[in-house]
C-alpha cells in the first residue's frame, strides 16, 4: 500500500488532526504574508493546504505556482470556510516541478481551450466527464457479458461502404485503397454464425463535413449483434443497456453529474419501455412544433432537436423510410417501402444515440438493396454469402458513445465528451 492517500479518502472526520501524506498538483495559490494558501488536486478530489511562515518550507511554498507538482505531509483540520470542508495544515513540502507559467487562465475561448486540450483535461470539469466516460465503457462491457454476449472485434481497414460513400475516409493500403471502417457490422453479420450474440467497443470513422454538435470523425462505438432477433426485440435490448448505463452512471458518478450540473433526479426517472414511434408519427411531431418537412424527409440534427424536444425519456423512432437508410436494413414485408430499423433518440434535444434494426436476410432482396442504392454486389460479394449458407434472421445497433455521454453529462458539444476530439478541422493536439 502506498504510503499517500488520496484526496477523497482524507476528506472525513477520522483522519483529523492525524498526519497525512498526499501528492498532486496546485490548482490555485493564494498569498498573505505570513501564509501561503495552496488548493492542491490529484485525480480524486480538491484540497486546500496552508503553509505558514514559521515552516521551513514557507520560501518554496511562496516560489510555486499553478500546475507545479508536490507531495506534501501535514496535519488535517476541519474548517468551513475550506472547499470541501477541510485544510491540511502543512509541515513538509516537496517539488518535483515548478510549473512555467500555465496559459489557462479564466475565461479563455473554446478554441483556445481546444488547442490546449492536453492542458485542459486536467481540469475538474473534464476530469469529471472522463470519469463518467470511463463508468460508461465499464457498464457496457458488464451488461453485454453478464446478458451472455460474446466481446468481439473486426479490423479497421475494409473494402466497402457500411454506412454510404460520403463518409468514408481512405487509406493508401500498399499499392491498394482501402477505408477506415464506419462500423463492424457487416463482419459482425458474419460472426454471429459462430457466436450468436456479440458485442465490441472500437473506434469508427466517418469523413463527416457537417459541423454539428453531435459530429466526430473518430467516435467510439459500442455495437451488437444478434443471431434470431427482430427489429422490436432488438429495441428491447437497446433500452436495457441504456437503463443498465444510466443506472450505472448515477450509482457510481452521482458527484460529477452534480459538479456539472446535471439533474440527476431528471435520469433517475427514467424507466423502460421507452416510447415507440413510426417515423411518419415523428414527422407530424416536428411539423406540429414549426417544422414543414414530408414523409420523405431525413431527419438530421435540427430536425431530431425539435422532435426530442418534446421528449422526457429517450424515445424510438422506427420504420423510416427505405431510401433514408443504408442498403442492409430489412423492409418490412407487410410495407416494404418503409424499414425493419430503430433510432433511440436522447430526450432534451439530444437526438440520435442508437442506430439498429433488423437485417435483410433473403439473398435476392439484399442484391436488390445493394443495386437500388447505387452500389456494387460485386463489393459486397462475401456479405452476400452469408446469405447463401444457414442464413437466419438478425439484428443489431450500434450506440455513439460519446453521443451518449454528451447527453447523460447534459453537455453542450460532443467535443466535451472525448479527450482529444477528431472533427473536420480539428486533429491537433
Ligand atoms: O450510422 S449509424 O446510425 N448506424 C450504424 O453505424 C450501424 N452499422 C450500427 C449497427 O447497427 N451495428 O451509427 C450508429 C450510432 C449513431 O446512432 C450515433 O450515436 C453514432 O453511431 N454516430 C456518431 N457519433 C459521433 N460522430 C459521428 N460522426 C457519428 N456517426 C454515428
Amino acid at each position: 500500500m502506498s504510503e499517500f492517500k488520496k484526496i477523497d479518502e482524507v476528506l472525513d472526520k477520522k483522519y483529523v488532526d492525524k498526519v497525512i501524506k498526499l501528492r498532486g498538483w496546485v490548482y490555485r495559490k493564494r498569498e498573505l504574508k505570513d501564509i501561503v494558501f495552496l488548493i492542491i488536486r490529484d485525480s480524486s478530489n480538491i484540497i486546500q493546504c496552508i503553509v505558514k511562515k514559521e515552516n521551513e518550507d514557507f520560501e518554496k511554498a511562496r516560489k510555486i505556482t499553478t500546475e507545479s507538482s508536490l507531495e506534501i505531509l501535514g496535519v488535517l483540520k476541519e474548517d468551513k470556510r475550506a472547499p470541501n470542508g477541510y485544510e491540511i495544515e502543512v509541515k513538509k513540502l516537496n517539488v518535483y516541478n515548478i510549473a512555467e507559467r500555465f496559459p489557462i487562465t479564466k475565461d479563455q475561448s473554446k478554441e483556445f481551450l481546444l488547442d490546449v486540450r492536453h492542458l485542459w483535461i486536467r481540469s475538474r470539469k473534464m476530469n469529471s466527464v472522463l470519469k463518467v466516460r470511463s463508468t460508461v465503457f465499464s457498464a457496457i462491457r458488464e451488461f453485454f457479458t453478464k446478458n451472455g454476449y460474446y466481446e468481439v472485434q473486426a479490423p479497421s481497414f475494409t473494402k466497402a461502404a457500411c454506412e454510404g460513400g460520403a463518409t468514408l475516409f481512405e487509406v493508401k493500403y500498399f499499392d491498394e485503397k482501402v477505408y477506415l471502417t464506419q462500423s463492424w457490422q457487416l463482419y459482425a453479420e458474419a460472426m454471429i454464425f459462430s457466436l450468436e450474440k456479440i458485442f465490441c467497443i472500437a473506434p469508427s470513422f466517418r469523413a463527416e463535413k457537417s459541423r454539428t454538435r453531435r459530429h466526430l470523425t473518430e467516435f467510439w462505438h459500442a455495437e451488437c449483434e444478434e443471431a434470431w432477433k427482430g427489429n422490436d426485440e432488438i429495441m428491447e435490448t437497446e433500452e436495457k443497456l441504456i437503463c443498465y448505463l444510466i443506472k450505472r452512471v448515477i450509482e457510481e458518478r452521482k458527484k460529477e453529474l452534480e459538479f456539472l450540473k446535471r439533474d440527476v433526479t431528471f435520469l433517475e426517472k427514467i424507466k423502460p419501455p421507452f416510447p415507440r414511434i413510426r417515423y411518419e408519427e415523428a414527422i407530424d411531431i416536428a411539423n406540429k412544433n414549426g417544422l414543414n418537412l414530408n414523409y420523405k424527409s431525413d431527419l438530421g440534427a435540427d430536425e431530431e432537436r425539435v422532435i426530442s424536444n418534446q421528449f422526457s425519456t429517450p424515445f424510438f423512432i422506427h420504420h423510416y423510410p427505405k431510401e433514408l437508410k443504408a442498403f442492409y436494413h430489412r423492409p418490412d414485408p407487410k410495407d416494404p417501402e418503409h424499414i425493419l430499423c430503430n433510432d433511440l433518440l436522447a430526450p432534451e434535444g439530444y437526438g440520435e444515440i442508437i442506430g439498429g434494426g433488423e437485417r435483410i436476410w433473403e439473398k435476392e432482396v439484399l442484391i436488390q438493396r445493394i443495386k437500388e442504392q447505387g452500389l456494387n454486389p460485386k463489393d459486397y460479394e462475401w456479405y452476400i454469402d452469408l446469405r447463401r449458407y444457414g442464413s437466419i434472421p438478425h439484428a443489431g445497433f450500434g450506440l455513439g458513445i460519446e453521443r451518449f455521454v454528451t447527453w447523460i453529462c447534459k453537455l453542450p458539444h460532443i467535443m466535451d465528451s472525448i479527450p482529444f476530439p477528431r472533427t473536420i478541422n480539428r486533429f491537433y493536439p
